[in-house]
């Protein structure tokens, strides 16, 4: 029995998983800007960082002293928390557009520039940056081409097999209705004529649909309001640009890659002539051309987004109900055991200051802000940490549910770092009692980044480090963390006193992260992934052993909830087990769906308090199949 039990688990233990998270719903985007020269290119990066539905890919800067402005994007980007995205230059020559000479020249003129406290353009130029982009997402990418297209040509001619690549081009330029060039095409137009000859699919904002599209100094106040890294940024190339109400033309470029509804389209044949006029011709059409803009829905759209990326420490959150039984249990901690113990980030054991029920909590310890990119590096703060290894993916509605005892402030701030985007999310919490064990819940959608940008932490989005911080001179004990996705309102069972164990399968390694006897199958679970039967040769049934990962001591009642699909039977039997102590808690689960996903509630009346146990096992009928999903062993709400 033991040999076999090895085999099977050194089998699984050598398969990694394949299928990780589906494909991220954010649209892939690339930006060449003239950044330094108009304002409208800040304006339009920092909407593009504001908004959530971006994965920005990159930046590249074109005309003069491109360099410059690459480093003035690196620093605007290093200052607003995304030194991830990388910035490079275009090579020379490039058009002689200047950067405003006694102002945004400043931007790059400065210490954070000088000192290397920004990070440094790529190596590689403009074009070669492009390329290795366009190559590793093909067909995903769109291009906002906010200058003069120099890059962008070169790109297309120099290497060919990137036009296939290009999803789309969304080209500031151009003048349809007035026979003059306009002047992002006439500093190249022989880029121009490259770009539109290319057969790309081409956007077109021309000159006559943002002539008059101005933000005003109402507008200006309120983007600039939230007092943010981000429109402190942007405040700051205002101060230094020469434009009091800056144009809007690249901002609804990129506005355009998110909502259609800004402007009217035509499809339309164009070609640039020598002089860099833009000529509508027979042909085909090769451009879908905004030929009249929604000026009042846009810049209120605008002005309200960037007004809406508000710090959460000036946007307090309120604790919620934790409501009924969760929809699935992505993570629970509840210090009581060193199983995971490897994952406490920050805290240490307390056992003599404990809520009821609970023998170990967690003591914040300090530490400086696990936010690198936007949290304040020198300040220090008393945290409890935990890291929910393998960093499973979230549900509709993720909450967060803990136990809490503060004393020397009434503030809290909860923070959780997501794998798939790359930062850290926080809401803060105010006026909460201290010197008392206290429950909490807090809905997670309501996360954000410091500077109120990033979205709500969403679907299918992958997390890692639970953090709670407190002030420096503050006592904070955290105890029983459960990052669930909430109840479905028809939800009867109530929320659990306690959570044991939870199994997902979700994302890590079969054999590392989940231990026993099953295959973990991509793409088949309930969500994500599940476990699936395998055949236990020596007993001669299929089954599914699990390992609880070492020995977890039950609360006065034990219960187990499951999702499950079987085929070829319509029962099963569960058991709970202390493989050391070999004690057995059978129940058998009958009237079972078949051929479909269905939950299944069991009830182990025999375990006591202070039992232990350390694997659960489902054993089927010859023949049958079972696919097991969202596994929660736990202590049942009253
Ligand atoms: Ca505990
Ligand atoms: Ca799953």
């Amino acid at each position: 029995m033991r040999s076999l039990l090895t085999a099977l688990f050194v089998l699984t233990a050598c398969a990694p998983l394949a299928g990780q998270a589906p494909e991220s719903p954010r649209i892939p985007i690339l930006f060449d800007t003239a950044l330094g020269s108009d304002l409208d290119q800040g304006f339009a990066l920092a909407l593009m960082l504001a908004s959530p539905e971006f994965d920005p890919r990159g930046v590249t800067t074109v005309c003069a002293d491109a360099n410059v402005r690459a480093l003035m994007a690196c620093r605007f980007l290093t200052m607003t928390g995304r030194r991830a995205i990388p910035v490079a230059a275009g090579a020379g020559p490039q058009p002689a557009r200047p950067i405003t000479p006694n102002g945004q020249y400043r931007y790059y003129y400065h210490p954070d520039v000088l000192f290397n406290r920004t990070t440094r353009p790529a190596k590689e130029s403009a074009v070669d940056f492009l390329y290795s982009r366009l190559k590793a997402q093909q067909g995903k990418i769109t291009i906002v081409a906010a200058g003069p297209l120099t890059n962008i040509a070169r790109l297309i001619a120099d290497k060919p097999d990137s036009r296939a690549w290009i999803k789309r081009i969304v080209v500031v330029g151009g003048s349809i209705k007035e026979p003059t060039p306009e002047a992002n095409l006439l500093a190249d137009v022989d880029a121009a004529r490259t770009v539109f000859a290319s057969g790309v699919s081409l956007v077109v904002v021309p000159r006559e649909a943002t002539a008059n599209l101005k933000l005003d100094d109402d507008g200006l106040r309120r983007v600039f309001a939230p007092v943010t890294a981000l429109s402190l940024q942007l405040e700051t190339l205002h101060q230094l640009g020469d434009e009091k109400n800056p144009g809007l033309a690249a901002v609804l470029a990129v506005a355009l890659c998110l909502e259609d509804r800004f402007a009217s389209f035509e499809d339309l044949a164009l070609e640039i002539d020598k002089e860099g006029v833009t000529r509508v011709t027979k042909g085909k059409p090769n451009a879908r051309v905004a030929t009249s803009v929604r000026a009042g829905d846009f810049l209120k759209w605008y002005v309200d987004r960037m007004a809406s990326c508000v710090s959460p420490t000036k946007q307090p959150s309120k604790l919620i109900e934790a409501g009924g039984f969760p929809n699935r249990v992505h993570v629970a901690e509840d210090f009581e055991n060193d199983i995971e113990r490897f994952w406490w980030m920050s805290g240490k054991d307390e056992t003599k200051n404990t809520p009821p029920g609970s023998r170990r909590v967690c003591r914040g310890t300090l530490t400086h802000d696990y936010d690198d990119l936007l949290g304040n590096p020198k300040a220090m703060h008393t945290a409890v940490i935990f890291n929910p290894v393998p960093g499973p993916p979230m549900g509709k509605n993720p909450r967060l549910s803990f136990r809490y005892f503060l004393k020397g402030t009434d503030r809290l701030c909860v923070q959780i770092y997501s794998l798939t985007n790359g930062y850290h999310r926080q809401l803060y919490l105010t006026g909460l009692p201290q010197g008392r064990w206290e429950s909490g819940t807090v809905d997670m959608t309501a996360t954000r980044r410091p500077d109120g940008t990033g979205g709500p932490l969403s679907e299918h989005e992958r997390i890692d480090d639970i953090q709670f911080y407190a002030e420096p001179t503050a006592e904070l004990l955290i105890d029983d963390v459960v990052l669930y996705d909430a109840a479905a309102p028809s939800e009867k069972r109530p929320f659990p006193r306690h959570i044991h164990f939870t199994a997902t399968f979700d994302s890590g390694v079969a054999g590392k992260h989940w231990l026993g006897n099953f295959d973990v199958v991509p793409d088949k679970g309930y969500f994500w992934r599940a476990a699936k039967s395998v055949d236990n040769a020596e007993r001669g049934f299929p089954w599914i052993r699990l390992q609880l990962r070492g020995e977890r001591a039950m609360g006065d009642a034990t219960q187990l909830a499951f999702r499950y699909r079987l085929t070829g039977a319509n029962s099963l039997r569960a058991v709970l087990v202390n493989r050391t102590a070999k004690t057995e808690h059978v129940v058998d689960v009958k009237g079972l769906k078949q051929d479909m996903w269905g939950e299944a509630t069991v009830d182990f009346k025999g375990p006591k308090l202070g039992d232990r146990v350390d694997e659960l096992h489902w054993l089927l009928p010859r023949g049958a199949e079972l696919l097991l999903d969202d596994v929660t062993l736990y202590v049942p709400g009253r």
